[in-house]
């Protein structure tokens, strides 16, 4: 689209905001960002998470860049100082300010302070998250205010996001094709979701292997919405395999039950790959690697992942050799993939409406998990709620594949439930009540994305 007609239309959906009420909601969204604002960072909400997270940080900037610049851009650069020497970027990063107990599991389990590879000075988990990062820089630098500082900005994050890519293609792609894989459930994003119980269920816990811990999140939390301790006992395990390998990639895939090729993450690298390598160009470096890199990761996924009876990309579990069949909505966020296949991009499209309640016009947003598996639990966490920040995914993947319709349809339920049920961290796929921490940072960053024309 050129940029004159993008202005056009992000002229008349500012216009529609204003007739429609919702400029009031987008000062609302500012007003959340500014209230979990902290020293250098925003959090994802007060209380249950008290730190900086990392694709958190992606989405929140994209939004904050809307009307603060400067201070998106330093909370993108507050998060590479915590990048470690192998270019992982933590999915967590500590706020010394925080007392230690906060957040279960905080700094003292993590220990990166042990770790060779770690960054001095700050304590940070020693896990990733989906690489939304060079995708976000690009995102900002087209809405800058100052262009000037914008390509400052981006010369500055420029190593750190070409580290960080180097190495997902370095130490992830485990298996031959060129996939990255995630080696923690924590790792995707979508961290109790049923899209992994193949692989997750296979992590049998030794007698005695675990420290004791108590929970910090059902304290902030109803534990109705939260993850089980069975499942929780399985997290802190796996986090522990990796920790006291000292975090090395080759030594844990020897070890390890779960190791996945998600098609979120993977959609979401190739995604970035080619926002790094047009961020080359704008800097004057050349982008011609990163655009091949995402090309590669595109096709890969489109071989590996792509399941024809039901129209879909499916996760891949890499020690069982097996793609994982759930139905959950990872399997839609392909269609972010530059140069994702015309025809399987379509097919795409129209599956997804296979996994939500539709019963009403609009349709509600889709959820996490299909409704109709009798894995779906409305309220807790990703295994079924409706999250603004995958449907937000789900929304550009429409509108780069051309299926404006389904875009635009996204696009009005995202602001629809935003409106009922204010700035949730996520929502009942079947009625407007809504669960988690709020007021929920990425919820009003992608609301004001979408609100001004994102
Ligand atoms: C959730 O994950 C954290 C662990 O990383 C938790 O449950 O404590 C997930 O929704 C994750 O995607 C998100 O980044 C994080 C902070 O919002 O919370």
């Amino acid at each position: 689209m050129d940029a004159t007609v993008a202005g056009s239309r992000e002229m008349s959906e500012a216009d529609e905001a204003k007739r429609s009420g919702g400029e009031d909601l987008v000062a609302q969204a500012r007003a959340v960002l500014e209230g979990n604002w902290v020293g250098d960072h925003t959090v994802p909400a007060p209380g249950l998470y008290p730190h900086q997270w990392n694709w958190d940080t992606g989405f929140i900037a994209i939004g904050r860049s809307r009307f603060d610049q400067t201070r998106a851009e330093e909370e993108m650069l507050a998060l590479f100082r915590a990048q470690w020497r192998t270019g992982m970027l933590p999915h967590i990063v500590f706020n010394p300010e925080v007392p230690a107990e906060a957040y279960f599991p905080g700094p003292g389990f993590w220990q990166s302070e042990r770790a060779a590879n770690a960054p001095r000075g700050v304590q940070t988990s020693g896990i990733t998250q989906p690489p939304v990062h060079a995708l976000a820089a690009l995102e900002m630098h087209r809405r800058a205010a100052d262009p000037e500082q914008s390509r400052g900005f981006l010369r500055r994050i420029f190593p750190g996001l070409v580290a960080l890519h180097d190495y997902l293609k370095g130490h992830r792609c485990i298996g031959p094709d060129g996939l990255a894989a995630i080696l923690h459930p924590w790792e995707s994003g979508m961290d109790n979701s049923p899209a992994w119980d193949d692989a997750f269920e296979d992590v049998e816990v030794p007698a005695g292997a675990l420290p004791d811990y108590e929970r910090r999140d059902l304290v902030n939390a109803d534990p109705q919405d939260r993850p089980t301790d069975a499942a929780y006992d399985r997290f802190v395990y796996l986090a522990m395999l990796y920790r006291d390998t000292g975090y090395d990639d080759a030594a844990v895939k020897e070890l390890t039950p779960f190791l996945v090729e998600d098609p979120m993450t993977n959609s979401i690298w190739a995604w970035s790959s080619h926002a790094l390598a047009e961020i080359a160009g704008i800097i004057g470096e050349d982008g011609t690697r990163f655009r091949e890199d995402g090309e590669l990761i595109t096709r890969a996924m489109e071989s590996k992942l792509w399941d024809d009876e039901h129209h879909r990309f499916f996760p891949f579990d890499v020690q069982e050799g097996k793609q994982m069949l759930q139905h959950s909505i990872v399997s839609f966020v392909p269609l972010v993939a530059p140069g994702i296949d015309r025809r399987k991009a379509h097919l795409t499209v129209h599956a997804m409406d296979e996994i939500r309640h539709c019963r009403q016009d609009p349709c509600y947003l889709l959820p996490s998990f299909d409704v109709r598996d009798e894995d779906f639990d409305p309220r807790r966490y990703w295994r079924g709620p409706i999250w603004i920040n995958t449907d937000w995914l789900l929304y550009r993947g429409c509108l780069a594949t051309g299926e404006e319709e389904r875009a635009a349809e996204l696009r009005t339920a995202i602001l629809e439930l935003v409106r009922a049920s204010g700035f949730c961290e996520y929502y009942d796929p079947h009625a407007h009540s809504c669960y988690g921490a709020k007021p929920f940072s990425w919820t009003a960053a992608l609301y004001l994305d979408v609100a001004l024309g994102g």
